[in-house]
């Protein structure tokens, strides 16, 4: 087991019981850091993390609580800020509630970090600031959001890029694109097409494509990403630290579905339903700056990916 580096040694994770988090939280043990969970439960589960027991230490708390998170804070060296509501459709329906989460949770964060004399944040934005964007699209590109979700994730963005020029506070925000990888639940409404198609694939109930199957987007392994995410937590970009993280490749659905029928070996249904409205049409990440900073990007071919994904739904 590799040692982390001396610094940021005691991680904050907020929103650790959820996916990403979960998987983060076990990377970040296994690297010999010690790990400090703040989650609210409210659709974060314990239950992913039991092989954990012990390794690692759980506040349960709203991320928007700045006097009850401020010592969780304090004690850490670092906050990965994770906690939200990750669905564009519940924030297209109640604005309101997700922007306090979304947007307040992030003011949050950043508060207690500075009133504890600096804490170095990592966050977790999303394509979704983009909008309909090229395929290939840059940090540098136009964001124009097309969700009060996407809104949040780039006003948290601004606001950590000003905590660092008024206060120095050092930050990096990271664009995850389409995640995927075992743990996902495929109940949820909200949940990834991957562990959608996977389940209707492995049920026999087969899979449901809104619109025509040829949108794409850039699917990039939850643990190819917890191990960006760790990269940061010992290196910090001088200038301006917003990246993609992606592989930097385009699929459709249809591709999606042939690769899973390639994997499972059996026949998949497929029905056809209109295509969801706002649907991005394009999603596919330039991820050169990232490439730059990291030295290397998720490599995680989606045939091997997809593998572990229905390994995990048997
Ligand atoms: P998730 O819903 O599985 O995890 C979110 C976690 O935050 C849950 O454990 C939840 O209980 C917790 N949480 C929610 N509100 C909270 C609050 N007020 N206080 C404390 N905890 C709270 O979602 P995920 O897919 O793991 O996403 C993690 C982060 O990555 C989110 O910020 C999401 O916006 C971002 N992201 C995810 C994807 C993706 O493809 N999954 C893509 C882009 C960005
Ligand atoms: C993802 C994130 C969202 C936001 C956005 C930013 C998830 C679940 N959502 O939305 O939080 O970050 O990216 O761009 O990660 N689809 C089907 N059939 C299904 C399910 C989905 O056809 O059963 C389609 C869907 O209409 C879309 C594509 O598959 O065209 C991907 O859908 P998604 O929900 O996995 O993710 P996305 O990109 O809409």
């Amino acid at each position: 087991m590799s040692v982390a580096p001396r610094s940021l040694q005691k991680i904050l994770v907020t929103g650790g019981a959820g996916f990403i988090g979960s998987h983060l939280v076990r990377h970040l043990v296994a690297e010999g850091r010690q790990v400090v969970v703040l989650d609210d439960l409210s659709s974060g589960r314990l239950e992913r993390l039991h092989d954990l027991d012990g390794r690692f230490v759980f506040h349960a708390g709203d991320v928007r609580d700045l006097d009850g998170i401020q010592g969780v804070v304090e004690d850490c060296e670092a906050v990965v800020h994770l906690a939200a509501e990750p669905s564009v459709k519940k924030s297209v329906d109640d604005p309101f509630h997700t922007h306090s989460i979304n947007y307040g949770g992030t003011l949050a964060v950043a508060e207690a970090a500075r009133l504890a004399g600096g804490r170095k944040i990592i966050f977790a934005s999303s394509a979704a600031v983009y909008g309909s964007a090229r395929a290939g699209v840059a940090e540098g590109d136009p964001v124009i959001p097309l969700s009060p979700y996407g809104l949040d994730k780039l006003a948290s963005e601004q606001l950590l890029r000003i905590y660092g020029s008024l206060y120095q506070l050092p930050s990096v925000s990271l664009r995850f694109f389409n995640v995927y990888g075992p743990g996902q639940d495929p109940h949820s409404p909200y949940s990834g097409v991957i562990s959608k198609f996977v389940q209707g694939a492995l049920s026999g109930k087969g899979i449901t494509i809104f619109g025509d199957g040829l949108q794409t987007r850039d699917y990039v392994s939850v643990h190819d990403l917890t191990r960006v995410v760790s990269h940061f937590l010992t290196s910090q970009p001088s200038e301006e630290a917003v990246f993609n993280v992606a592989r930097g490749e385009g699929t459709t659905l249809l591709d999606l579905h042939r690769l899973l029928t390639q994997r499972i070996g059996d026949e998949i249904p497929i029905q056809f339903a209109p295509a969801r409205s706002g649907d991005i049409r394009e999603s596919v990440a330039d991820v050169s700056a990232l490439c730059k900073a990291v030295g290397w990007i998720p490599e995680t071919r989606l045939e091997e990916g997809l593998g572990s994904v229905v390994l995990a739904h048997h």
